[in-house]
């Protein structure tokens, strides 16, 4: 008997618990590999990877596929198939502090062209979703006006970059304090507006699943995939969809319905998605999207 079978004699868990203790683990990788398998192969027939079904129960809304880029490789294409009414379509920070004139962005002294180019594609998409059971999540990026949610070093870097003018206070020509709940500048932008029947998810941080209910919100709402859009490309959004990922979402960016304040960080941002045959998700576009909609679910 070795050292470690002792210690679980000694604790009471005799050889025979033992082996059922490892059954029930190696009963559970057997079954994944095995429905990997089956997957794996219907995905060399369909270019699809297909709801499982196996994992979360037969559809509730209808199911429809939508089509993403360089997916398993470069140049290929592939499908992912989801359940409309388990999908949610989130729209990360499109408030006026990323995308319009003196919010935090234009502060910093980026071009803010780039962050407001996902303004309207997002707006189509939200027109073309309104009215299906897709969910809607807007999620805001702030601190309490007491700033007691801001870490110390957040807010000292954003008064550097921003010439003396960072979070928590009001630039000049400004709409309110940046980045700060309850101001207009932190709102979302009108293009966008959440309407009755959407959520909002306020999060302190660049990511929404350690300082926000989003995780809640999508466990109660029974979603299985996301549809990701909003700004900022490098920063927001991809930390919130690899986080997702990593919960085992299926998340797919709309690579035309999000910007960033750096052409280069938004390629990237892009390109490292697709690495691995898809190691964060998957990436699509508004066409396809809207298409997908429009062609299956109306
Ligand atoms: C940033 C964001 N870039 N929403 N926030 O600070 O991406």
């Amino acid at each position: 008997m070795g050292r470690g079978e002792r210690e679980l004699m000694k604790e009471g868990l005799g050889v025979d618990k033992l082996q059922k203790h490892e059954s029930f683990y190696s009963l559970g990788r057997d079954r994944l590999l095995a429905r990997a398998e089956i997957a794996a192969e219907r995905f060399k027939e369909t270019k699809t990877f297909e709801f499982p079904t196996w994992q979360y129960g037969g559809p509730i809304g209808t199911l429809f596929k939508l089509e993403v880029e360089d997916c398993p490789q470069f140049g290929d294409s592939a499908w992912i198939e989801m359940d409309s009414a388990r999908t949610a379509f989130l729209a990360v920070d499109m408030q006026v502090d990323f995308c319009g004139r003196h919010g935090y962005v234009d502060v910093m002294g980026y071009d803010l062209s780039f962050t407001a180019s996902a303004l309207k594609p997002v707006r189509d998409c939200l027109e073309a979703i309104r009215g299906t059971d897709l969910k809607v999540i807007h999620t805001r990026e702030g601190h309490e006006p007491d700033l007691s949610d801001a870490p110390f070093n957040k807010v000292l870097r954003s008064k550097i970059i921003g010439k003396g003018v960072g979070i928590g206070e009001i630039p000049e020509g400004g709409l309110g304090r940046l980045l700060v709940r309850g101001q207009k500048n932190w709102d979302i932008h009108p293009d966008v507006y959440p309407v009755e029947g959407e959520y909002i998810v306020d999060k302190a941080g660049k990511g929404a699943f350690g300082s926000s209910t989003l995780h809640m919100y999508l466990k109660n709402l029974g979603i299985t995939h996301i549809i990701i859009t909003g700004v900022t490309t490098d920063v927001c959004v991809h930390t919130i969809m690899r986080e997702a990922n990593d919960y085992g979402y299926w998340c797919t960016l709309l690579k035309d319905c999000t910007g960033a304040t750096d052409r280069g960080n938004y390629e990237a941002a892009i390109k490292s998605i697709k690495m691995e045959g898809g190691v964060f998700g998957n990436v699509s576009d508004k066409k396809k999207f809207i298409d997908a909609v429009n062609q299956q679910l109306r």
